[in-house]
């Protein structure tokens, strides 16, 4: 038996991995979605189940406003005192080259919490990692530089965190300067036989992203320059692409493994629909090195042990779901007659304040998504529907909506970098609820509508839907939006009058093809 990757397929970034004692946990970014830092988890390393989210609610995370892709960055979770701890940048501003990047850490002395008060921690760069070296303990971070012409990303500085009082103490370091290659982030620090090891992330994380690592004896260097562990630079055709970003973990025989992050495009360098994902490689050691078979992400391994699945979470708006830039609380969403949805209309698309959209990530090229709408808008101001999101620039919309020649009415509306277009609306007399799907087949998407599946409008372009796509840069080059997420499927309700006006989703169904 062999295990496949990605082992966390769809959007599942910047994974953190921890082990404690037989149990292993998974932490990866979520941006502007709630809960926020995804958590999955696993007693073999191979079945993986959604806990869902940590900070779940706005004591922890205000995702209010935060640009697309912003919000939260490169979660690291760590375990030491019988504590957990999880450290994450909450990116406010990233646009035209100043950072805005606060960090933050969380304690809770079991993974299900609760998590404390965050803690405020520096903001001088993103990509924090805690690292404990007996008593003491070392927050981890990019360097960041705004001046022009100058990568963002100037190295890696250390600075010591007092774990009783959760604060940092005396000044930060630079470790680590990098090995050559642009971009050197996502640090995190192991120690193996007598050597302290630095795991980077550099070539930014696109089509040039690796693992690096880099040794010291001392915590805070000097490093030698580092060499490459891991990338699919090289090999523009390997179906795993972009791998970077590791994350380290010993199994209790002292086995070890590599938890990184990677992407499948539709064609070679072209566009991941499904966002940047989890994979999983073993580690060998060769003369005190972490080194990976041909140094490249491997499309499958070995079983790492015996299977020992967990059971699944059962919750209706369980582990799946996310939802955009606030929490999923009862004065906008909850459940009725157990498996449907009723969502209060939310914000216009465009906006990064009060959105009422509940989605679930694409994690396959072929799926299908379908609910039952039952909405009532009185003006065009009312909506309710279906999307394909990747952020408020890039969607696809089948909403229900009232207009003045078809009266109530289902419409498609598509957005491609911020250009709404809407097509001619279909008339729906009466007003019982209506059926409406969502498929994506490679790099299509197609909606449909009502009790045989009548097609709404032509084959839309998925790649609308990537990383790549959403993508924007200014006219030096510099982003001014990012494209870290990934394609999702959700139910999206708005009320533009601010009445809040209700919809209903019943016999949702997510059906990987
Ligand atoms: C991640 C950082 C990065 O925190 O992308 O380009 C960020 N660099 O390592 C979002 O995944």
């Amino acid at each position: 038996m062999s295990v496949r990757n990605p082992i966390l397929p769809g959007f599942h970034p910047d994974p953190s991995i921890l082990r404690v004692g037989d149990d292993y946990y998974l932490a990866t970014s979520t941006f502007e979605w709630m809960p926020g830092v995804r958590l999955h988890h696993s007693r073999d390393l191979m079945n993986w189940r959604p806990l869902g989210g940590v900070l779940d609610t706005d004591r922890l995370l205000r995702l209010d406003g935060v640009p697309d892709s912003g919000g939260v960055w490169a979660p690291c979770l760590s375990h030491a005192d019988d504590t957990f701890y999880l450290v994450f940048t909450n990116v406010a501003a990233y646009a035209g080259g100043f950072w805005d990047v606060p960090n933050y850490l969380v304690t809770a002395p079991s993974i299900s919490g609760p998590w404390s008060e965050p803690v405020p921690l520096h903001a001088r760069g993103f990509d924090p990692s805690l690292f404990h070296d007996g008593e003491r303990s070392w927050l981890l971070t990019n360097d960041l530089d705004w001046r022009p012409g100058r990568h963002w990303s100037a190295g890696i500085i250390a600075q010591e965190l007092d774990r009783t009082t959760g604060k940092l103490i005396g000044e930060p370091v630079t470790i680590y300067r990098g090995s050559g290659a642009p971009y050197t982030e996502g640090p995190h620090l192991y120690r193996h036989d007598g050597w302290y090891l630095l795991v980077t992330a550099e070539g930014g994380t696109g089509y040039e992203h690796q693992v690096t690592v880099a040794r010291s004896r001392h915590v805070l260097g000097p490093y030698d320059s580092g060499t490459r562990m891991l990338s699919a630079v090289d090999d523009p055709d390997w179906p795993l692409q972009k791998a970077g970003h590791g994350s380290l973990v010993d199994t209790p025989d002292g086995r070890w493994y590599l938890a990184f992050l990677t992407a499948r495009p539709l064609t070679p360098r072209g566009a991941c629909v499904l966002g940047r994902e989890t994979a999983l490689a073993p580690v060998q050691w060769q003369d005190g090195w972490p080194v990976i078979a041909d140094g490249l992400p491997p499309l499958e391994f070995a079983d790492p042990g015996t299977p020992h699945p967990l059971p699944a979470d059962q919750r209706v708006l369980g582990p799946q779901w996310s939802t955009l830039r606030r929490p999923a609380t009862a004065d906008w969403i909850t459940t009725v007659d157990g498996d449907g949805v009723r969502l209060h209309g939310g914000r216009s698309p465009f906006s990064r304040f009060g959105p009422s959209l509940a989605a679930r990530r694409v994690t396959a090229l072929r799926t299908r998504f379908a609910a039952t709408v039952a909405f009532d808008p009185r003006t065009p101001q009312h909506l309710a529907g279906l999307t394909a999101y990747y952020n408020t620039r890039n969607w696809y919309y089948a909403a229900v909506t009232w207009d003045e020649h078809a009266g109530r009415c289902l419409t498609l509306l598509t957005c491609d970098r911020g250009v709404l277009n809407r097509a001619e609306p279909v008339p729906l007399p009466g007003s019982d609820p209506v059926p409406v799907a969502v498929a994506f087949d490679g790099d299509r998407v197609r909606f449909s509508y009502g009790p045989t599946g009548t097609p709404l409008g032509p084959d839309l372009d998925a790649t609308v839907l990537s990383d790549e796509h959403a993508l924007e840069t200014d006219p030096h080059g510099v982003p001014a939006v990012w494209g870290f997420t990934g394609a999702f499927v959700g139910l999206w309700a708005h009320d533009l009058t601010g009445d809040g006006r209700p919809a209903e989703f019943r016999d949702i169904t997510h059906i990987d093809l």
